[in-house]
């Protein structure tokens, strides 16, 4: 059984990951839009991936007694600066996920659910592979440079956006 803290918690951790894969849906569908076709084909994979996540809150939340809520989410920017700015902004919405998840984390021990402190360690895990996997892109990027955008869109093409789920 999940306190009403915790089942607050992992409800906001829906509206988090349901809002991170429409952001890469976005991003994905402008990167297609734009004419590149192996980053866009990575953000279709990784938006995929946070639909998964958005999931696992939802049946956890459920096997749990609680309710998972399914809630409208925030609309997503529809255009981007650049490629470079765009992975940028992976980055740093990783990086404020990977804070909801401490979040989750610490809150379990004071809450002394050890279950869900069990549960959630996977995203903890997950983290750390989604923040390197977009460190990956940009170390690419920085490496090839802003001229050889056509490079990158095939080098990209066949990296998977983070680890399975
Ligand atoms: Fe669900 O890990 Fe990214 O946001």
């Amino acid at each position: 059984m999940l306190t009403k803290k915790i089942e607050k918690i992992l409800n906001e951790q829906i509206i988090k990951e349901g809002y991170s894969s429409n952001l890469y849906l976005s991003m994905a569908s402008w990167a297609d839009k734009e004419g590149y076709a192996g980053i866009a084909q990575w953000l279709f994979a990784q938006a995929e991936e946070e639909r998964t996540h958005m999931m696992k809150f939802i049946n956890f939340i459920n096997e749990r007694g609680g309710h998972a809520i399914i809630p409208a989410f925030d609309v997503p920017p529809s255009s981007f600066p650049g490629i470079k700015e765009l992975f940028n902004e992976v980055l740093a919405h990783e990086q404020y996920i990977t804070g909801s998840i401490n979040d989750i984390v610490a809150l379990t021990i004071e809450e002394k659910d050890f279950a869900t402190n069990n549960w959630v360690q996977w995203f903890v895990t997950e983290q750390v592979e989604e923040e390197a996997s977009v460190q990956i892109v940009i170390d690419k990027l920085n490496m090839l440079g802003d001229k050889n955008m056509y490079m990158f869109d095939r080098d990209i093409m066949g990296l998977r956006g983070t680890s399975e789920e």
